[in-house]
């Protein structure tokens, strides 16, 4: 299998409620490596390029206040088959529906406050890995 990079964000619900390390070891017990990691404050601007695909979804507006409203963890993971692991270990966007011990089955309080985001395929882990990190940020 191939070694693939992901983006991984853990979402303002989740830091608000100190689960920063309880999802960390959700990713490294799945086999990933978190190779790159930091706490920041999100810009609107941000949000809304990072979002652009949902700009015209009813629910755009909310998720850009929430994914501004606290602290986020942004990170890049490695492993094998890292996109579609990751999005394994987070389950389905809306936590009711997500499969037993996901990060959003277990940690998610809605289909907007749901804790966790991945990318969706190599092209989009790329682009969203260079928007919140530079080249020397990741040291494998
Ligand atoms: P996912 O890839 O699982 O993060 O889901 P989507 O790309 O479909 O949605 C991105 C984010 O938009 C979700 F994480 C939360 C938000 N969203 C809503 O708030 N309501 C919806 O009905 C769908 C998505």
């Amino acid at each position: 299998m191939a070694i693939e990079r992901t983006f991984s964000i853990i979402k303002p619900d989740a830091t608000a409620r100190n689960l920063t390390g309880a999802i960390n070891a959700m990713i490294e017990q799945a086999g990933l490596r978190i190779i790159a990691q930091k706490r920041i404050l999100i810009t609107r601007a941000q949000a809304e390029t990072f979002y652009g695909v949902h700009r015209a979804r009813p629910f755009f507006g909310e998720l850009v206040d929430f994914m501004t409203s606290g602290p986020v963890v942004v990170q890049v993971l490695e492993g094998d088959n890292a996109i579609v692991k990751y999005r394994d270990v987070m389950g389905a966007t809306d936590p009711s529906k997500a499969a037993p011990n996901t990060i959003r089955k277990v940690h998610a309080k809605s289909i907007g406050e749901n804790s966790a985001h991945g990318s969706d395929a190599v092209d989009t882990a790329a682009n969203e890995i260079a928007q919140f990190f530079s080249g020397n940020e990741i040291v494998g």
